[in-house]
């Protein structure tokens, strides 16, 4: 496809998956945010928005701006999607809103009520093991991704015979939602296998009774979505349920280790474990962009963004936008984080995010009856993601309660 050379709004060459900006976006996004509230990234013929006023408002117009042409740089309109799509993430309404009801109804926060006091337990054993093995570890294999890795598949109901298939097909959906560049191109290999694991763990027959999975089929059989569908939805939740968690976890131990006086504070008041899970979410955004593609020329300020063309929202950026948040560098439980765009917002805002503030706040909770002090041990390392603001290591040294 062609793009118009734009001249008339301002313009970024910058190309916001290489590697030095996923490394570290925050000289990006600021740059971003300044230039204006649109701007044009010549690197891929697509629009951007990084500041908090104007990511919030395209994201309540779905109508103006559709997710149905695909949330990632791929144009579903011209080209043909690496899988088939979500029925609730690259979907518009109405197709969108049976699929959504039936997952919002099973992951609200009466249905999660029977999970919190197992989950619970299994947090509280998972940091005894691990500080009983030593007060220095990883944080992101130890604590990151073991919990929401041993509670969530669980909930789900698939078997633990492939679980390990789980992150890396995350992984490279989410890179799949930017160019085809070679994080791409290095996942590539392994995409069908985990495509057809994923795929054959959506079945009726893998799902143990009582899951969510299990749930969204018997929605089926009640005739709230088809038989076809309901496939389709579990596999939402395989797709979306894992690396966010893990990596929402991942940046909250983060921002603890680099903010001692938050984490006294959250010791002192462990009832501040939901917002500070919020905060971590604003802070770090996990999920750091996706696009959305304008259904028909919309104007936004004096810029007129035409018909069919693809607009990528840094949510990241706006979460830590100076015109919406004072400081906003700084991770502070004091603060109300109500407002950021880390889950979304609007009709497709984080049908999960009750699941993930249950799984954090039961990790969190244990974690800071049990430790006084967090502090960084070693060298972090990033996982770089097209979409995804990932840790790879997190060595942390702490001290017991
Ligand atoms: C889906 C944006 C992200 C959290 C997400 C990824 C996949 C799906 C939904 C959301 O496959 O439905």
């Amino acid at each position: 496809m062609t793009h118009t050379i734009r001249t008339d709004l301002p313009a970024s060459t910058v190309d916001p998956f290489s590697d030095d900006v996923l490394e570290d976006p925050s000289g990006f996004h600021a740059a971003l945010r300044d230039a204006g509230p649109v701007v044009y990234l010549s690197a891929h013929g697509v629009y951007a928005m990084a500041r908090h006023e104007q990511v919030h408002a395209a994201l309540r117009d779905w109508q103006g701006f559709q997710s149905g042409a695909g949330v990632g740089l791929s144009n579903f309109r011209h080209e043909k999607p690496w899988r088939p799509p979500s029925l609730l993430l690259e979907a518009d309404p109405p197709g969108h809103d049976a699929p959504r009801r039936v997952l919002s109804g099973l992951l609200d926060l009466r249905a999660l009520r029977r999970l919190r006091e197992g989950w619970r337990d299994v947090a509280e054993q998972l940091v005894d093991t691990v500080l009983a093995a030593g007060t220095e570890f990883d944080a992101v294999p130890a604590l990151a991704e073991a919990f929401p890795l041993r509670v969530f598949p669980d909930a789900v109901g698939i078997p633990a015979a492939g679980r390990e298939n789980l992150l890396p097909y995350g992984s490279h959906l989410f890179n799949v939602f930017g160019p085809a560049n070679e994080r791409v191109a290095e996942g590539a290999e392994r995409a069908p296998a985990l495509q057809a694991w994923v795929t054959a763990q959506c079945q009726r027959d893998q799902l143990a009774e009582g899951g969510f999975g299990a749930q969204i089929w018997a929605a089926a059989d009640r005739g709230e979505i088809t038989p076809e569908q309901a496939p389709l939805v579990v596999r939402s939740l395989l797709s979306a349920g894992v690396d966010t968690t893990v990596q929402g976890i991942a940046a909250a131990l983060h921002a603890f280790a680099t903010h001692p006086r938050q984490w006294q504070r959250l010791r002192e008041q462990p009832g501040l474990a939901r917002i500070a899970f919020d905060e971590a979410v604003r802070w770090a955004s996990p999920v750091q962009t996706f696009f959305r593609t304008a259904t028909a020329d919309v104007r936004i300020g004096d810029v007129v963004i035409p018909d069919g063309e693809k607009i990528l929202m840094f949510l990241g950026a706006a979460n830590r936008d100076p015109r919406r948040w004072s400081d906003p560098d700084v991770f502070d439980l004091s603060r109300d984080p109500s407002g950021h765009v880390g889950f979304g917002f609007g009709l497709h805002q984080c049908v999960g995010q009750h699941v993930a503030r249950l799984e954090a706040e039961c990790l969190l909770t244990a974690l800071a009856a049990r430790v006084r002090t967090i502090e960084i041990a070693g060298p972090t390392r990033r996982r770089l993601n097209n979409t995804m603001r990932a840790w790879g290591a997190l060595p942390m040294r702490v001290t017991t309660a």
